[in-house]
């Protein structure tokens, strides 16, 4: 396989104007017909076209009308090549093409889901439809023709405006599709088949009237309620944050039950994953909810960051998603509460994110190098980009961060970019110069940023000192310091903010001031290696607050006491360095718990933690969801990738016990939360409500974690009193924890009740994929037989074997248990769907990170992968890069 760079970008030699395809969609093949007219970036060039194309049959090709002869053209398994273009300034190309959707499981290009068409073709997919220059940096105006059987697929939908539709023999009709937006062929959608839609209509600011439309199968336009609040609710919010409004009077959303990421933001037609649209209370958790909200305002805001601006190649890709991400982030927060948003960002980004970086397969958020790209939509480019564009943010203000996206909008609109475009754009608009801030894009790895501090009583003067270290990672050995804003504020012993308007540094005193004012948090700019700032006229010692909002992608290291840490716990004005102080407490004490466990000392738990959680949980105060963040620990795979070696059984063992530990002294606090905060009410899906459900079910959980026959009834009876899946599932994964009859019948007792329901099926499969109960991984292999199960579907396997990959203690079962089980199904998935077959694999990348034993064994497996025949180019990347 050949490795692509970003270094060897060329500019096109042949741009497109206008393409014009015809569908014609068949039960055995569809043909596509494609005119594109041509135009040189120079005028006389004597080079070759070269077009993509991959599992395509060539029927004919016509340049100017005239039919190509066999020495006209080169044609191989990926190109076909026009080997003298005519030299003259426009040219039109015709391309006939055969292709069978039906059997392409890879479910790129055009394919076939629950007997609908339907596509797929970021990032090069459409190569799979017909031969073209499938790059972002070839922007072009569509126009497409769909001809189908009628009954069988009545609605036929493409990009733009439906321009005329009508009848035609034997049974067919056609639609015709304009888009007038030029766009590059991965926004390229269609769709045709069986579907009704939910209509509503948006009012744009400037008065215009949008048709909405979201296309499911009959049976499911009850579950698109929520779906369609969350698209109104994005549009009014682009218009209010951004001031960018909708461009076309339709735009329309399919969801489809077959598909390999998330969702798709072609221009005007979005596709769906059917678990990120569909919802009813009873069949989709507060979770889900707000998922669909997310992920429904992320297409939509991809409509100006990506496809009026889009990439100019797909090292680029963040400019767009990093953007995006970061743009959905502040959606669901401004709908919701902030800090419990930023909270799941952030842990989201440990959980995932961190572990890349520091892995084999740690790549900058804009990558040098790709085999595959579709191995490249990763927590790196989205999570970690959301972050970098969210320190534009927190460095420029909200003020100077508008002015820099209008910027970036007034000097791009219809442009395809780079990310040096976007920082240019921000510096230019705020007169900013943020010298080495580039470096987040081009450096990987983590950055361990470590501050200490001290005290003067005489002089009054505080002083902080940073220091910062990017580890090595493939390929950068050597790292230069990162651009590190540090929101900052200092607490006085009563844990009131001291005010603050000026800090020395490098010999200088900065104001720091606002309008004037003193501010309660300063954004100080760590550039160096080693930095220091001094505030003066602090009359006592203290307490910072650093990092606020988690202002940086770093590891911080500090060197505050635990006394400190409980203090800023209770009394932070930053919510989410409250919660950040309790998780930095937790951490450590699971780490030195941890210890103990492998030397086999009894495991005490430190009765000013337990007193710690206690009036966190009792703070009647506090915002329940953000009581029920901050009384959960931090996961298993955050603390194995704070260790040496990973120990997944000491970790799994310690977390265990500090919950039951915790459950049992704070039976009768837990058991009052689960019982106040129950609810007779109807579903509402609002933050006071989903607050109340997410307190209700932690503590349950930690009390079912008890094992008591009292507990077992309390969660049996939640169970079935339930009136909303969040409760149920919640209920349901509270007795599931424990093995034993009960678990058994209600696993049992909830299949038969949502047997028909695909996607609480997943939830189902799921649920019982994760569990820790030893020897897991044979349950699974039973459960791969379920008739329910099926490996050509996405959603199915990321349940199922996903699912297991989340236990550590079953995935890495000391007897290899379940790498073999995993290696096997990755050699099977290959052959099906290459897309989804890679992010299974991915999940032996960090096997360095555990003992002899288990590296051996999961070595083994990459070693048998990578063996294998005729595999995946995704799947060889992943691997091969795993074993270098
Ligand atoms: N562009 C791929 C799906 C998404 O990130 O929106
Ligand atoms: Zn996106």
């Amino acid at each position: 396989p050949r490795e692509i760079f970003l270094k060897d970008y060329k500019l096109p030699d042949y741009y497109f104007h206008t393409v014009n395809l015809k569908f014609s969609l068949g039960e055995d093949k569809t043909i596509i017909c494609s005119e594109i007219t041509v135009f040189p970036r120079e005028e006389g060039t004597a080079s070759p076209l070269v077009l993509d194309g991959q599992d395509l049959k060539l029927l004919s090709i016509k340049v100017n009308g005239e039919e190509l002869k066999g020495e006209d053209f080169h044609l191989d398994s990926r190109h076909l090549t026009v080997l003298s273009p005519p030299r003259s300034n426009k040219f039109t190309l015709e391309i006939v093409t055969e292709i069978y959707p039906q059997n392409n499981t890879s479910l790129e290009g055009l394919y076939k889901s629950s007997g609908n068409f339907c596509t797929q073709c970021e990032a090069e997919g459409f190569r799979k439809i017909t031969f073209y220059q499938d790059r972002p940096d070839i922007m072009a105006i569509y126009t497409c023709r769909i001809e189908a059987d009628k009954t069988l697929y009545p609605v036929l939908l493409s990009n733009g405006n439906l321009i005329e539709k009508g009848d035609l023999e034997g049974g067919r009709h056609y639609a015709i599709w304009e888009d007038p937006f030029k766009k590059p062929c991965y926004l390229f959608a269609l769709v045709a088949g069986q579907l009704e839609s939910r209509d509503d209509t948006f009012i744009t600011r400037s008065g215009r009237k949008v048709s909405l439309r979201i296309w499911t199968p009959v049976q499911d336009l009850p579950k698109t309620v929520h779906a369609m609040y969350s698209l109104k609710a994005a549009m009014k919010w682009d218009e209010d944050v951004f001031g960018l409004e909708y461009d076309l009077d339709l735009f329309n959303i399919v969801a489809v039950p077959d598909f390999n990421m998330g969702a798709m933001e072609n221009k005007s037609l979005n596709i769906f994953n059917s678990k990120l649209v569909l919802a009813s209370p009873e069949t989709a958790t507060d979770a889900d909810y707000a998922a669909i909200l997310g992920v429904i305002g992320h297409e939509y805001f991809h409509n100006w960051t990506g496809n009026r601006v889009t990439c100019r190649d797909w090292f680029q890709l963040s400019l767009k998603e990093g953007l995006t991400v970061f743009r959905d982030q502040e959606f669901s927060s401004d709908m919701g509460s902030r800090t419990v948003k930023r909270i799941a960002d952030v842990s989201k980004l440990r959980t995932y994110q961190f572990p890349q970086d520091a892995g084999p397969m740690s790549h900058p958020v804009r990558p040098h190098s790709y085999i595959k790209m579709d191995n490249f939509y990763t927590v790196t480019v989205y999570e970690k980009g959301a972050e970098v564009v969210r320190m534009y943010k927190t460095l420029l203000g909200s003020h100077g961060f508008r002015k820099g996206m209008d910027l970036y909008f007034k000097r791009h609109d219809g442009q395809a970019v780079t990310c040096e475009d976007f920082f240019a754009a921000m510096c230019d608009a705020n007169g900013a110069n943020l010298s080495n801030f580039l470096l987040w894009y081009s450096q990987a790895g983590t950055p361990l940023f470590k501050v200490t501090s001290s005290y003067d009583a005489e002089s009054k003067a505080y002083s902080l000192k940073f220091s910062q270290e990017v580890p090595p990672t493939p390929g950068q050995p050597v790292k230069e310091p990162m651009f590190i804003p540090v929101a900052l504020g200092l607490l006085n012993s009563k844990g009131k903010d001291i005010p603050l308007s000026s800090v020395y540094h490098e010999g200088m005193l900065q104001s720091i001031e606002k309008n004037g004012e003193p501010v309660y948090t300063t954004v100080l700019q760590v550039k160096k290696k080693e930095e220091e700032f001094v505030f003066s006229d602090i009359s006592e010692r203290p307490i910072p607050s650093l990092l606020r909002g988690y202002s940086a992608p770093v590891r911080l290291e500090s060197d505050l006491t635990d006394s400190d840490l409980f203090f800023l716990l209770a009394h932070d004005s930053d919510e989410f360095n409250r919660w950040e102080a309790g998780q930095v407490l937790a951490r450590k004490l699971m780490l030195s718990l941890v210890a103990d466990y492998q030397q086999n000392k009894s495991l005490v738990l430190n009765p000013k933690f337990v007193h710690g959680i206690k009036s966190i949980l009792c703070d009647l105060s506090l915002d329940k969801e953000f009581i029920a963040k901050a009384i959960t620990l931090p996961g298993e795979g955050e603390i194995m990738d704070m260790m040496e070696v990973a120990d997944p059984d000491a970790v799994h063992a310690v977390r265990s016990f500090i919950r039951k530990q915790l459950a049992s002294e704070l039976k009768a606090e837990l058991l009052s939360t689960v019982q106040n905060n129950r609810s007779s009410e109807s579903y509402v899906f609002n933050h006071p409500n989903m607050a109340r459900r997410a307190l209700k079910n932690v503590a349950l959980a930690y009390l079912a974690s008890l094992e008591d026959t009292e507990f077992t009834e309390l969660a049996l009876h939640e169970y079935k009193s339930a009136t909303n899946l969040t409760e149920q599932f919640a209920a349901l994964a509270a007795i599931a924890q424990n093995p034993g009859k009960t678990r058994e019948e209600v696993l049992g007792d909830f299949y038969s009740k949502w047997q028909d329901d695909f996607l609480v099926v997943n939830k189902w499969f799921a649920l019982q994929a994760m569990s820790d109960i030893p020897g897991n991984v044979e349950n699974v292999g039973k459960l791969l037989k379920h008739p329910a199960f099926d490996m050509r579907n996405p959603n199915k396997v990321y349940s199922l074997i996903g699912g297991f990959c989340g236990s550590p203690v079953n995935f890495h079962a000391k007897d290899g248990s379940g790498y073999k089980f995993m290696g096997e199904i990755v050699v099977q998935l290959d052959k099906i769907n290459p897309r989804v077959a890679s992010r299974m694999v991915s999940a032996f990348s960090r096997w360095r990170r555990y003992d002899q034993t288990r590296q051996s064994l999961a070595k083994a497996q990459l070693e048998m992968i990578m063996s294998t025949n005729g595999l995946s180019e995704n799947v060889f990347e992943i691997a091969s890069k795993s074993l270098a």
